[in-house]
């Protein structure tokens, strides 16, 4: 953990009912994956939601008919920050692990998909936001790798029983334009670096760094309420309005 607190965005991807066995105690109530973005600006272009296979996730009461599914550790942050039903005391109604939540039909806020799936990514860390992480495979270079190995690689696919219509029907879909990058900065510098899979750490840190301080500083959004405006612009307003209408917390760690 750093020294200084990071702020996410957690943005609330919304299980669509009737639940598989695993959740049906929790039908009623409005259930959703929680993930945790520094970029909510770029929520236009999600394709899919990743979990860890191996990684053990609860569904927690945030409040009487709400429920965010998230790790232990990020239930017990957001108790401490008001979003708990028991004050200071996250309440798990379900234990669950990341193979559980592997084909979870989704609908998120201001995707351009109706209905997106979640699916597993082998990088995702537990102790770093809520263990959810939201798929950009436009502008988030861990993302464009993560979907192009279960794209192009069916054993993969079949190891986690991903199913070809989670994503197959997915392509990037461009939200943001970065000067020299395009409008798929996340491809162009994966392609730039010959990165080659997901488990390239060492290029993908790189690329993130080449792809994250230009997209915010020189980037224009293509799409949206604010398409023609800076990134840096759009940000901060697209963040209020998705804490306004309740689609999006504010969690720091
Ligand atoms: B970002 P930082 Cl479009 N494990 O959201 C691994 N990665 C995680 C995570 C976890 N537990 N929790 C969050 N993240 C990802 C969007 C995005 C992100 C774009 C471009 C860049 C980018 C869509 N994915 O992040 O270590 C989430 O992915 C590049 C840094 O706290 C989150 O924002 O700096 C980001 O990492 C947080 O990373």
């Amino acid at each position: 953990e750093g020294v200084q607190p990071q702020e996410y965005t957690l943005i609330k991807m919304e299980v669509v009912s009737p639940y598989p066995p695993k959740l049906s105690s929790l039908e009623g109530k409005k259930v959703y994956l929680a993930a945790a973005t520094l970029r909510p600006e770029t929520m236009y272009g999600q394709t899919n939601a990743w979990v860890l296979p191996d990684g053990k996730y609860g569904a927690f009461e945030i409040n009487d008919d709400e429920v965010f599914i998230i790790t232990q550790r990020a239930a017990l942050n957001l108790a401490y920050q008001n979003f708990s039903k028991v004050p200071e005391k996250p309440t798990c109604l379900v234990e669950l692990t990341g193979y559980d939540l592997i084909g979870l039909p989704l609908k998120s806020p201001l995707s351009f998909n109706e209905i997106i799936y979640s699916l597993p990514m082998l990088s995702i860390l537990t102790d770093k936001g809520t263990g959810i992480v939201t798929s950009v495979p436009s502008d988030a270079p861990d993302d464009y790798m993560a979907l192009h190995d279960l794209k192009s690689k069916p054993a993969f696919r079949a190891k986690y029983g991903v199913k070809d219509e989670w994503i197959m029907p997915f392509e990037i879909i461009p939200i943001i334009d970065i000067p020299e990058y395009g409008d798929r900065s996340a491809e162009k510098v994966c392609n730039d670096l010959k990165i080659k899979s997901q488990n390239e750490k060492e290029k993908l840190a790189e690329a993130k760094r080449l792809t994250y301080l230009r997209g915010f500083t020189e980037g224009t959004m293509l799409v949206g309420e604010f398409a023609g405006r800076k990134v840096q612009e759009a940000k901060p307003l697209i963040r209020s309005k998705l804490i306004e209408i309740g689609q999006a917390i504010v969690y720091s760690e």
